[in-house]
C-alpha cells in the first residue's frame, strides 16, 4: 500500500506525477470544502507535500493530528508555521543549494537591470521614442559598493558573481560570518549609506519584517539602488514607494512582494523600478532539481525516517 501524502497548492506537474507514482497523493487544492475535508480525512495524512509559495499555517498543521513530516518545494519557510511544527515534533524539509546559483543570477540580472536601465531601455525602443532622441544616460555596475543584506548561501553566491564586475562587498547578518573574505556590518543603515546597490537576501518571517525601513532606504540615498530577491516582507513597501517617488533613491529592483500576485499599483507608474513575477529560481534546470529534491526528502523520510535538507 503506498503510504498517503497530502498535497497543499498545486505543485510542478512533474513533482505532482512523481510523488503520485510513489504515495497515494491527495491534493487538498482539488477540495471545494478544505475544512471540512479535513475534519473528515486529516488523520489519514503523516505526510505533507507544499511548496514555499502555499507552506503551511498553524490551522493546517493542528488539522492534521498524525502529521510527522512536511516536504516543502522552495528554500524560504517563511509561510510555514515553524513553531506550530516544532511543538508537535513535525519534521521539515525545504530546497536549499539547488536554486541558489539561479536566485544568484537573477539577483545579479536584476543590479544591472536598475542601473543600465535594460528594461526601461526596451521600453524606449519599443515605443519608438529612440526616433526622437538619445536615451539619457545610466549609472556604473563594475567597480561600486555592493551591500548584501544576508550572507546565506545566496548572498555569497551573488557576492561571487560581484567579483566578476570588480565590485567591493559589505555584508549585515545577524551574526558575523567566520572566515569571511567580505567585512562586516554591525549596523544596517551604514551598510546602506556605503552601498551603491544594497541586495536582499536573508530569510522571510516574523524577524526580519520591514527590516530594510525607511532609515535604511534614507541612509541608501538618491544615489543607491535597492535589489530584492528575498521576500517583500523586509522591506517598508510604503516607505520604497515614497523614497522612489521622490527620488530620495535611484531605483529599485525587485523579483518579490508583500503580497503577491498584487504589486503595489504605485510601482507600476515608476520608470526607475525593475518588478519581475517572482520567478529568481524558476528555470527548467533550477526547478526540477528542486522537484526531485522535494521527492527525495519524503522518499528518505519513509525508508530511513531521515530527510535529507531538513529545514531546521
Ligand atoms: C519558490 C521561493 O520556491 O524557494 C523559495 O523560497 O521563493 C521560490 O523559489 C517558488 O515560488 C515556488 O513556491
Amino acid at each position: 500500500m503506498k503510504p498517503p501524502v497530502l498535497q497543499h497548492g498545486r505543485l510542478m506537474a512533474s513533482l505532482e506525477r512523481a510523488l503520485a507514482e510513489r504515495f497515494d497523493l491527495h491534493g487538498l487544492w482539488q477540495e471545494a470544502d478544505p475544512k471540512a475535508f479535513l475534519a473528515a480525512h486529516g488523520h489519514r495524512f503523516v505526510a505533507l507535500a507544499t511548496s514555499a509559495r502555499f507552506g503551511a499555517d498553524r490551522a493546517l498543521i493542528e488539522a492534521l493530528p498524525k502529521l510527522a513530516v512536511i516536504a516543502s518545494f522552495g528554500v524560504g519557510v517563511d509561510a510555514i508555521d515553524l513553531d506550530a511544527a516544532r511543538e508537535r515534533g513535525v519534521a521539515v524539509s525545504n530546497t536549499p543549494d539547488v536554486l541558489t546559483g539561479c536566485v544568484a543570477d537573477l539577483a545579479f540580472g536584476l543590479l544591472i537591470d536598475v542601473a543600465r536601465r535594460l528594461t526601461a531601455a526596451d521600453r524606449f525602443v519599443r515605443r519608438g521614442d529612440w526616433r526622437k532622441g538619445q536615451f539619457p544616460l545610466a549609472r556604473r555596475v563594475w567597480g561600486g559598493n555592493l551591500g548584501i543584506v544576508g550572507l546565506g548561501r545566496i548572498g555569497e553566491a551573488v557576492a561571487r558573481r560581484a567579483g566578476g564586475f570588480d565590485m567591493t562587498v559589505r555584508y549585515h547578518n545577524r551574526r558575523i560570518v567566520e572566515n569571511c573574505r567580505y567585512d562586516y556590518e554591525a549596523s544596517l543603515p551604514a551598510l546602506a549609506a556605503w552601498a551603491d546597490f544594497l541586495l536582499v537576501a536573508c530569510a522571510g518571517g516574523a524577524a526580519t519584517r520591514h527590516l530594510v525601513s525607511r532609515e535604511v532606504i534614507d541612509a541608501l540615498g538618491p544615489d543607491g539602488f535597492l535589489v530584492n530577491v528575498s521576500r517583500g516582507s523586509v522591506v517598508d513597501d510604503q516607505a520604497l514607494v515614497e523614497a522612489l517617488q521622490a527620488g530620495r533613491i535611484a531605483g529599485a529592483a525587485l523579483d518579490v512582494f508583500e503580497d503577491e500576485p498584487n504589486v503595489p499599483p504605485a510601482l507600476l507608474a515608476l520608470d526607475n523600478v525593475v518588478l519581475l513575477p517572482h520567478i529568481a529560481s524558476a528555470t527548467t534546470e533550477t526547478r526540477q532539481a528542486m522537484a526531485d529534491c522535494t521527492l527525495a526528502n519524503l522518499v528518505s523520510w519513509f525508508d530511513s525516517g531521515r530527510l535529507l535538507t531538513p529545514a531546521v
